[in-house]
């Protein structure tokens, strides 16, 4: 399943979800060919006995039969981390970085059995400025589903919906991008639907080999919002037809009509206050690695529902579309993050880290832009925003996604306290603290303290998210002595952080770090070294079996219920 909902109803669409052969391949580009995996896709090579730890390249293999003569167009939601397509042995794609999707097309595809081979690298090196020895784990493979799908030369590349209240009734701006694969001008007509409501986007001409967005505004009195009470939702689908008016393509999203803003320091969707309380997840399982199936993230996120969670922060990437699709129907809001964590000066001076940041920014907002979810962006979770030269990064970031999409506040997680130096430049100001557990401090006070912080330095009048805090507690380490590491001590610190933060009414957010136990790289990050090579902050363990402070958390998040 490559969404929760289908996506098509005259495109030819299937999954490619089953056993792929794998091979290893040496740093000579050399396969062991005396050695072929069968490995399930999507998943991680980690979940194999002989893998569980590799750090190199991989090559997976599927045979493609195709019955018909048709352009053939591979959707892949994630490889891990860097993935070079070939489609009987020619280049056709090349993407890096393991949390946004790309696509490759080949055109004309003859009727016959095709090999589709990925080359796919999770190596650590100064062509990757994103995945790097961190306090998280790069795995490797088709860590998220890879779909293939018939085209014809004109075909709907995505559809962009942004819903707009305006004198108390609701609009929406859509954009529908065509993309052209023949040499020639094609002229098109575009109609949709939505909520019952016929949407005509009239006849346009595209250009030979390439693509057009048309765009239309229309009014929707009478639809139901989108919140966390409820998380009304519409399909909206668009239909391509020739100048005979036989529809020939369609693509169908789940929207929803909700408001975010940012007014008198608080954040309010549909014009009501708000104040966020979840926590930080890592896309990581004991069982699964980064590729939790379906089930696993609705375990996950039921277990968040138990402890009364309205949101999670999707720390520290973009996040698979399954899991936001369950948070649209689930009404959960969602921070949403491009993927960093922790670069220092040095690592954002890889001469590949622009470049990357862009496209990685880019892939999130258009390939998520329409989840009523994501209420909020962010970027660069403790990078160099202490410093004139991180600013310039931050500043052409948030400009970035701003640009693509104006309709959510941005924000950007700092651990830099009195020397942040680029709240200026967002829309709402977060800290991750570990008061209790990385300092002696205070909750509150410090609490208090990041609040002036951040009204000195450009946060003055904003929203404030306490984006991190929490505890290392080792499942079943349990000790009346309540010493750093134990299950209670864990369970006090969030207990008096949560109590801090629930009583003071300038802040707007807490996300707890972390959801769960996750995998880190065996490596040192910075002054951190972690036993069992697993941040072990997490309020369940990596197999969601739960340590006692869940029950502080559920104490916290459904006192107000
Ligand atoms: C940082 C970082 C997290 C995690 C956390 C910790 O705030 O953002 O990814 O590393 O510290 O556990 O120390």
């Amino acid at each position: 399943m490559i969404r929760i909902f289908d996506t098509h109803r005259v495109r030819k669409v299937k999954e490619l979800e089953g056993i792929w052969s794998f091979t290893v391949m040496n740093d000579n580009d050399e396969e062991m060919l005396d050695k072929v995996y069968r490995l399930p896709v999507p998943g991680c090579w980690e979940q194999h006995p002989d893998l569980t730890s590799y750090r190199g390249r991989g090559v997976y293999r599927k045979t493609i039969k195709t019955t018909v003569n048709k352009n053939l167009r591979f959707v892949f939601k994630g490889v891990s981390h860097t993935a070079d397509v070939y489609f009987d042995g020619v280049p056709i794609g090349h993407h890096y970085n393991a949390y946004t999707a790309f696509t490759s097309i080949v055109k004309g595809a003859e009727p016959k059995e095709h090999e589709l081979m990925i080359v796919v690298d999770n190596s650590f090196s100064e062509a990757s400025s994103l995945h790097l020895h961190n306090d998280y784990y790069t795995y490797g493979g088709l860590i998220r589903p890879v779909g293939l799908e018939e085209v014809e030369d004109l075909f709907i590349e995505r559809i962009e919906f942004t819903p707009v209240l305006e004198n108390n009734s609701w609009h929406a701006d859509i954009r529908v991008i065509v993309g052209n694969l023949s040499e020639l001008e094609q002229e098109f007509m575009l109609n949709g639907e939505l909520a019952g409501q016929m949407l005509t986007l009239g006849t346009s001409r595209v250009g030979p080999c390439a693509e057009l967005a048309v765009t239309g505004r229309f009014d929707f009195p009478d639809v139901m919002v989108w919140d966390n009470e409820q998380p009304n939702l519409y399909e909206l689908e668009f239909h391509l037809s020739g100048q005979n008016g036989l529809v020939f393509d369609d693509l169908i999203e789940r929207v929803g009509f909700r408001s975010v803003t940012t007014l008198n320091g608080k954040i309010q969707v549909n014009g009501k206050d708000i104040v966020l309380k979840g926590f930080n997840r890592h896309e990581d399982h004991a069982l699964a690695g980064a590729s939790l199936p379906l089930s696993l993230m609705v375990q996950d996120l039921d277990l968040m529902a138990d402890m009364g969670c309205n949101s999670v922060r999707t720390s520290h990437y973009p996040n698979d579309e399954r899991f936001l699709d369950l948070c649209d129907e689930r009404g959960l809001f969602v921070w949403e993050e491009n993927h960093a964590r922790g670069l220092n000066l040095d690592q954002m001076r890889n001469p590949n880290f622009v470049q990357q940041c862009e496209d990685v920014n880019r892939e999130m907002v258009e390939q998520h832009v329409n989840h009523p979810s994501i209420i909020i962006w962010a970027i660069l979770n403790e990078c160099a925003s202490w410093s004139e030269e991180g600013k310039v990064h931050y500043k052409r970031q948030l400009e970035q996604i701003r640009t693509m999409d104006s309709s959510r506040p941005l924000t950007f997680a700092s651990h830099h306290r009195e020397k942040e130096i680029c709240f200026d430049l967002a829309d709402i100001v977060s800290f991750n603290l570990y008061p209790g557990w990385y300092g002696p401090e205070d909750p509150g006070e410090l609490c208090d303290q990041a609040r002036a912080w951040a009204d000195s330095s450009g946060g003055l009048g904003k929203p404030m998210i306490m984006s991190e805090f929490g505890a290392d507690g080792f499942y079943g380490y349990r000790s009346p002595s309540q010493v750093k590491g134990t299950e209670e001590r864990q369970a006090q610190i969030i207990d008096s952080n949560l109590e801090a933060y629930r009583n003071r009414n300038f802040v707007s957010g807490m996300y707890i770090w972390q959801f769960c136990d996750c995998r880190v790289t065996e490596e040192k990050v910075g002054p951190l070294w972690r036993v069992q090579t697993l941040n072990n902050k997490g309020v369940v363990d990596g197999y969601r079996r739960p340590k006692l402070a869940y029950a502080v958390v559920k104490k916290h998040f459904t006192a107000d219920e």
